[in-house]
């Protein structure tokens, strides 16, 4: 289901610069669509016509996926620049269309005049992501794949990378389609047997208890994909990590070690940190998103009071918050302040860091027991550098990081997936509760229907146009 406009700007043949803007060793214009060839071989001339002066006779025409040396001429037939100039017919192509790859010296002016001319021979520029989208649109990639296309480039770590590929390979579409075809099966079932109905009483018992475990299986794959899309959330985007603390506890201290250099101000003065300062570290190939914040306490001046709403704004969204306390106060009211704090916000791990070992050892896990839940406990001291190995061992354990660590397979990387999977939990869930009520089976179809569709919209199916354009907007030009 596509509005027209759209299908009507998919018959351009599109060009685009492929490699990123700047100078490099070689950059590559790309064109996709009916008249790729034609133009493309306009521009092209093999190095021994250009030698022995053909002037502007073509009769070129390339072999599929063969790479041919030559240079690109202006409308005019003037060399632009030496390129490698490939054909790679539809649909055996990236866009399932006539693709044309021109890799040329990466000057900054010659991939522009290279771009020029073909625009001028009538390719359109293209869109952000329109070689994907075209991909999608002529059924080589679903839209899972389409996405991880995007995820796999912007990957912040190997193993980014590696969950970003296997959604290319199409892991994560298989199960998403498994499911489907699960939930047609049941919905199938359940109309064959209204339309039949049975007098029987016990039969109709035993045939609403198989729906239901049926349904049930189908629901738990759905919520381990939710989780698997917590642990992709992370690779995605970090995870979110707030140092948090009363003042002087050692949070920027502990920002810096992190870091591996002296970004944070670090004083003895309480009150030193005001802004948030954010950076992203890797763990064992998790990446941590990393903040360290203004210590929080009742009072403080005009400005602490700022830093400390920011603070409270990045606690609300953490994943993870380090509480840090510190051994040569021991637990104040303050630390109660601090905690009571985070405790109304959201759902993050919490690990506590007894900072400061150094100056006494009174904190027991009792004492620390006594005023506060945790899900993990560290004895260190940021200055002597001891128990920073236990910290990042409770960070990659203590959160869904460790689901990341521990499993191979497709990870659900997108916010949209993520969100239309959590749809659709939610109607196996009201499905499952009217099956258990004893609601009459057609209304339970309604359900399981909305929910085979919610799952059909995460690999992209009737997708409307306008939806499309946000997606792939999010692309660069030139995929
Ligand atoms: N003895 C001792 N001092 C430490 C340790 N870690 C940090 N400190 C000191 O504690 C003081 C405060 O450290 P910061 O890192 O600035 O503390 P903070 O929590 O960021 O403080 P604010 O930004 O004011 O909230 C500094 O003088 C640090 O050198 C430690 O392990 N042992
Ligand atoms: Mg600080």
């Amino acid at each position: 289901m596509l509005d027209l406009d759209y299908l009507d700007s998919q018959d351009d043949t599109i060009v685009a610069v492929s490699t990123p803007p700047g100078e490099g060793g070689i950059g590559i214009v790309r064109l996709s669509g009916s008249r790729a060839l034609e133009i493309g071989c306009s521009h092209f001339r093999r190095k021994q016509d250009l030698s022995r002066g053909s002037g502007l006779k073509r009769d070129f025409s390339p072999a599929a996926r063969k790479l041919y040396h030559g240079y690109f001429t202006d409308q005019q037939g003037e060399a632009i620049d030496e390129i490698l100039f490939s054909y790679m017919p539809g649909p055996h192509s990236y866009t399932c269309e006539d693709v044309v790859e021109i890799n040329a010296h990466g000057g900054i002016l010659s991939i522009r005049n290279i771009l020029n001319a073909l625009m001028h021979s009538e390719a359109r520029l293209a869109a952000p992501g329109e070689f994907t989208r075209r991909a999608y649109l002529n059924g080589r990639i679903d839209l899972v794949q389409a996405e991880s296309n995007l995820a796999l480039i912007r990957a912040k770590t190997e193993k980014g990378m590696k969950a970003a590929l296997q959604g290319v390979q199409g892991k994560l579409s298989a199960s998403i389609y498994d499911l489907r075809r699960t939930l047609l099966d049941i919905s199938a079932e359940i109309e064959v047997n209204v339309d039949f109905p049975h007098e029987d009483v016990e039969w109709e018992l035993q045939h609403r208890g198989e729906i239901i475990s049926q349904v049930q299986v189908c629901k738990e794959q759905v919520d381990r994909l939710r989780e698997r899309h917590r642990a992709g959330k992370i690779l995605q985007e970090g995870l979110k990590t707030v140092i948090a603390g009363k003042p002087n506890v050692g949070k920027s201290s502990l920002y810096n070690y992190l870091l591996g250099e002296n970004r944070a101000l670090v004083t003895d003065i309480p009150g030193t940190t005001r802004d948030l300062l954010s950076d992203f570290i890797n763990i064992q190939g998790i990446p941590l998103k990393i903040m360290d914040t203004a210590g929080i306490r009742v009072d403080g001046d005009v400005v602490e009071r700022l830093g400390m709403d920011i603070s409270r704004h990045a606690l609300e969204e953490a994943d993870l918050i380090i509480f840090i306390l510190d051994a040569g106060t021991g637990i104040t009211e303050e630390d109660h302040y601090v905690y009571r704090t985070m405790d109304e916000m959201g759902e993050a791990s919490l690990i506590i860091l007894v900072n400061k070992i150094d100056l006494t050892t009174g904190m027991t896990p009792e004492v620390i027991g006594q005023g506060f839940q945790y899900d993990g406990l560290v004895y260190a001291s940021i200055l002597e550098n001891i128990g920073m190995d236990e910290l990042k061992r409770a960070i990659i354990e203590k959160t869904y990081a460790g689901e990341i660590q521990g499993e191979e397979g497709a990870l659900v990387l997108e916010a949209r997936q993520g969100e239309l999977l959590q749809r659709a939990a939610a109607l196996l869930q009201d499905a499952l509760v009217s099956l258990e009520g004893n609601m009459p089976m057609d209304i339970i179809t309604i359900d399981l229907n909305q929910a085979y569709e919610r799952l059909g919209e995460i690999v992209g199916e009737h997708m409307k146009g306008d939806l499309l354009e946000v997606i792939f907007g999010r692309f660069c030009i030139g995929k």
